[in-house]
This record gives structure tokens, sequence and C-alpha cells, in this order.
């Protein structure tokens, strides 16, 4: 690229000329890394930042520094990557305060050792967990008004298309399910009200974007045409399959409106190519809405079919069965090529999709996705209201409640904050309307970006967080692997203010920040939380029924109720574990040397694990967790005999 020309709204002849990535450019820009040291490799011409020069200029006295002992205003929930959890960060200080374990094992808790976590997260017949590994990219919290309502969160694992519900006051993994014929489930977002019964307010619902196609049922063909991906909707409670489309073309990420009515997801291959090449070969691919309502009646009216083993209903969403609008479950709107992000905005009327491989970002008017449905619009795409330059690799959105939205540009390196109403007009033909109000550098290539309760009614402007994939310099070197860097930006201002850089372990993807009043977390469980608790530390003892054994026992800092118990070899050992502490963070552990069990019960939990006592001789159980000033002498001895 040898033009230096630096694009503007206002400038035409850029704007007339539509800038696609190629296959070409690809290999100049491959993952980023090049492109970001030089950002004239790209091979397509780059927006620069004209803002970068003076983002001080309207410093509001935000501060990620927290003084000791101060607490942060914000949660942030943060997916983990393919560690398979979610973590739980304060804002703005970025600390991280705790991990939750869902798809992967997790030693801290006990994850995938106790017969409750493997209970959620699946066993073999041979009572051994079905995965351990996990893949997540996408988590997003339940609505109730448009806001968060504390109950849930809800996380993807891409590689075994899972989804785990985390109950958002205890802060654990209660539910996991696997979405049947669907690999890499990718995009997840929970509907915001009811689209059949306005009256219901909240979450019921969570949609689940099939990212690959496969043959459906699966088995090994080539016959392409076979080959399809599936939406699907687990409901919010039973955490079961409800429906699932069957499409044409790919899901990607997913977005709800405020109404509950619809649905989209981007599609980067409505190619339905096996190849990257394949993949980016047409100009355009759409952005794909679903009619909620629709479908859930079009499933009650038994107008579904069933795939392979799978109960769950699977209705006809493809192109050709959907043509005339006014019974159409689904409407594919063209988006140029190889669309990414697709977010709702907090003023409840439009998605922006953004363009990856092109330079821009396509803003869908909600209002007239409704109209076309009601044949009130001839043509679906007429729903778009702009689609506008923003720079180069647009990802992802996030919004401040005051009109403006702010995308990353994976190869610019850089967030561009943009004026949507203004973005609309400059569309309209008033090129006068200057839509790009800022840009700002970041290190480097970012994916994802959230503001403070962005895609909620209540979005506040406060705090914007960008998951930047590549830190390269920003911190000590540790050997190959780099931290990520998720940097912290002040969008209270017209100007956005770099406020700190936050290391983190990868590969974290997305997340969501909100206002910590939206949650109330219980520090002590109930007792009856686990029906196998031992209320009382006089139950404790050795029970046997043939080889099968229980052990019950209780802790109370600094004591196991049981000093000591006897098994036989060859026993199958049930250990119930109680902790009868009341007080928050009095946490005990346990650990059985050479028997891979170590877990922990929080206050008035109860944990079991069961294993085959197939070692003889003495094993001193003892605390993992620091509980007590006897925390060292807090023990109990395993016997086994020979
Ligand atoms: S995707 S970098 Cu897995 Cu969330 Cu967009
Ligand atoms: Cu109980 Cu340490
Ligand atoms: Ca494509």
């Amino acid at each position: 690229m040898k033009n230096d020309h630096i694009p503007t709204p206002n400038d035409t002849t850029v704007w007339g000329r539509r800038r696609f990535l190629n296959t070409a450019a690809l290999a100049g820009l491959t993952l980023g890394t090049a492109a970001c040291a030089d950002k004239e490799s790209g091979g397509a011409s780059t927006p620069a930042a004209p803002a970068a020069a003076a983002p001080q200029a309207a410093h509001t006295g935000a501060s990620a520094h927290l003084k000791p002992g101060e607490l942060d205003t914000y949660y942030g929930l943060w997916s983990g990557g393919h560690t398979g959890d979610l973590r739980v960060l304060g804002l703005p200080s970025g600390r991280e305060l705790l991990r939750i374990p869902c798809f992967a094992p997790d030693a801290l808790v006990g994850w995938g050792i106790t017969n409750e976590s493997k209970k959620i997260m699946g066993t073999k017949p041979d009572g051994h967990l079905r995965y351990t590994v996990g893949d997540t990219h996408h988590t997003h919290a339940s609505y109730k008004d448009g806001n968060y309502d504390g109950r849930y969160a809800w996380i993807n694992d891409k590689i075994n298309s899972r989804i785990a519900r985390i109950r958002l006051d205890y802060f654990v993994c209660d539910k996991i399910t696997q979405l049947p014929n669907v690999q890499g489930f990718h995009g997840i977002f929970p509907d915001k009200r009811d689209p059949v019964d306005p009256a219901i307010n909240h979450t019921t619902r969570v949609f689940c974007g099939g990212e690959f196609s496969i043959p459906l049922p699966n088995a090994p063909t080539e016959d392409r045409a076979r080959y399809q991906s599936l939406f699907s909707c687990v409901d919010a409670e039973t955490m079961e399959v409800r429906w699932q489309v069957q499409i044409d073309g790919n899901c990607d990420l997913v977005a709800t409106s405020f109404d509950g009515k619809l649905a989209a997801t981007n599609q980067y291959n409505t190619e339905m190519g096996a190849h990257f090449e394949d993949m980016m070969s047409a100009e355009r691919d759409a952005c794909l809405f679903f009619n909620i309502a629709r479908i859930e009646a079009a499933v009650k009216a038994g107008k579904f079919k069933t795939i392979g083993t799978s109960k769950v209903p699977v209705v006809d969403g493809t192109r050709a069965s959907n043509k005339d609008a006014q019974t159409a479950l689904t409407a594919y709107i063209s988006v140029p090529k190889n669309p990414h992000g697709v977010n709702a905005s907090p003023d409840q009327k439009y998605f922006i999709c953004a363009g990856k491989l092109s330079p821009t970002a396509t803003i869908i008017e909600l209002s007239k996705v409704l109209d076309w449905f009601d044949g009130k619009l001839a043509k679906i795409d007429d729903t778009i209201v702009a689609e506008v330059e923003l720079g180069l690799g647009p990802l992802h959105t996030a919004f401040d409640g005051r009109g403006n939205a702010y995308t990353t540009l994976f190869l610019d390196s850089q967030v561009v904050k943009w004026n949507v109403d203004k973005a609309i007009a400059f569309f309209k033909g008033d090129k006068t309307a200057n839509y790009v109000v800022d840009r700002i550098d970041v290190h480097y290539q970012p994916g994802h970006i959230n503001a403070s309760q962005s895609e909620t009614i209540a979005a506040d402007g406060k705090y914007l967080a960008v998951g930047c994939k590549f830190s390269k310099d920003r911190f000590l070197p540790v050997g190959p692997l780099h931290a990520e860097n998720e940097q912290l930006i002040d969008i209270s201002g017209e100007k956005m203010v770099l406020l700190a850089d936050h290391p983190v372990r990868g590969e974290p993807h997305d997340f969501i920040i909100f206002k910590r009043e939206l949650l109330s977390p219980k520090q002590v469980y109930d007792l009856d939380h686990n029906p196998l608790a031992i209320k009382d530390a006089k139950e404790s003892g050795v029970f046997r029924n043939g080889k099968k054994v229980t052990v019950k026992m209780t802790s109370l800092a600094p004591t196991f109720s049981l000093r000591e118990f006897k098994v036989k070899r060859g026993d199958e050992v049930t250990l119930i574990l109680t902790n009868l502490d009341k007080i928050e963070d009095l946490t005990h552990g346990f650990a059985i040397p050479n028997y891979n069990v170590n877990f922990i019960v929080n206050p008035q939990e109860t944990a079991s694990v069961t294993f085959i006592a197939d070692q003889p001789g003495v094993f001193w159980c003892y605390c993992t967790h620091f509980c007590h000033a006897l925390h060292l002498e807090m023990r109990s001895r395993m016997i086994v005999e020979a």
C-alpha cells in the first residue's frame, strides 16, 4: 500500500471505493502481528488515528487505582477461554477475584473431583469425566426490565458444544447442557423479555449459534449438501434445549432485542465453504434474524423434524423455505464480507454488525426488521440504515448510552468511537455528518470490547474494557507465552483516555461489566443445598454395605469429626464432608495423599467424593485451605486394611 491518505467520513473518494481484504491481503496480516508493527503492511489502506495525538486532553479524573481496602464499583464477568472457566474481576482495578470452573477440572475447589461437580460436568458409564477440556468465549447474564437481575450468567464451550449456567448468588456453575448436532457452538445471548408473553419481563431463553456446518445427522460423508448448522434455544430455567433452527450458512456471534422478539447471528460463511478461501469468496455475507414468536408457534404446531437420536424439535430456517415475509421464521440481511460481532444498542433500536474483512459497520434498524416480517417493508435489505467505514478489521462494538458506539479495529490496533445517529445521517447523504468522534491506539490487536452496562438499558458510559489479543512489549517477558492485555479506558468524556493495562492469563475472549449493586452474593451455604448434608457431627461414622462404604464426616475448625477411619482394600468408598463452620470465608480443604482427592467445602457446604481404596496403608487426610492457627494440625487418618 503506497497511498498514505487518511480517509474521513467526508471523503467521498474513499467512501465511493469499497475496500475489502482479499486473500492476498490476508498474507500480510496473518494474525495481525505484522500489521501492528507496520501499519502499511496490511495490503489495504488503513485509516490512521487522527486524534491519537492528544488523548489526555479531557481527562476526567477517573482512575483504575484503588486505595488499599477500597472496593471496586463494578463486577466484570470474564470468559476464561480454553481454561474452561469464568473469571470474576473487580473494576476499575482489574483485580481478579475468583475463577469459576465450568468445563474443565479445577484443583482449587475440586471441580471434576467431587461427585457433585462431576454430575454437573457429565460422566461416562465408568464414572470418569466425559470431557476435561473446554473453550469458553462468551458470557452474558440474565436480564430483567432490560438490566441484569443478578440471577444467572451463561457461558459457551466451543469445543464440545456445551452451555454452562452460573448461579450468581454462590458464584458456581450449576448446570451444563450439550447441544445436540452442533459443532463449534460460539455465540450466546439470553433473551431480555418473552416474545410470546410480554408480561414476562425477564430472561427465559438463551440462544446459541452453531458455527461449524456438519452432516446432519453426523456421518463421514463428503456430500456437502448434508452439511448444515443449527441455531439453538435453551430454556433458561431447565437448561433443556427447547428447539433448534436449521439454517443456510453458519452462525457466529448472537444478539437479542430488548422486546424479546428478535435474535440475530452474523454469518461469515454464507458460502458454506470448507476452506478459508471459500469462506471469503463472496463479497457479502449475512446477518440472520430469527422471529422467536413464530418459531415457537411453528414448534407448537408440530412443524418440525428431529435429527438422529435427538428429540429436540428442529424447524426449517433455510432461505428457500422462508421467502414469504409474513410466514418467515428467519430473515437473511445482506452485510459485507465475513462480518463478526453483532451487538444490540442500549437505546433498543439497532443491531450493529461489524465488518471484519470489510472496514465497515452495518446498522440494522430493528423496527424495520419487524416491519418486514409484518409485510410492511418490501425489501429485507432496506432494514439497513447505514453501512459506514470505521477502519481495518472491525470486530466488536460497545455503547455508552449517549448515542456513541465503540468498535475494536483488530488490524489497526485501535478503538474507534463513533456516533450512531451521525453515521446514519452520513449514510443518508449528509456528508457533513462527522460520525467518527475519536480514535485511540490500544496494545495490541483488540478483539472483544465492552463498556460498563453496555448492552442494558442502563448503559452508563463510564468504563470501556478492551481485550487485546497480543501484549507484546507491555509486560515483563515470561517465556514464549505472553499474558494478554485487557486495557481499561475512561469513556466518560468526549475523548477516550487510556487508564490501565491488565495482564490476564490467556485466552479471555468476551466479558461484561456491570454495577456491583446488581449482585447480592451469598457467603454461607444453606445446609439443605446438598441432600447429603451431615447436619450434626454425631452422625459421623463409617457405614458399610457390602463393598460399598460411606464415610460421613464434618469439619469445624480446626478438626474433622473423624480422627481416623478404617476401610478395606478394594472397597468403593464414598466420603461425604459437611463443613459445619458458619462464618464467611471459613473454608476447609480435604486431601487424601496418593488418591487424587482434593476439594474444598465452604461454610455450611457439603461435598462428596467416591474412590476405590486400592492402596493399603495409612493416609493422612489433611486440610488444604488455611483456616485456623491449627490448620496444619487439622487432619484425619484413613487406614486402608490389606
Ligand atoms: S469471537 S474476537 Cu469467539 Cu468472541 Cu470475537
Ligand atoms: Cu481447615 Cu485448614
Ligand atoms: Ca464469507
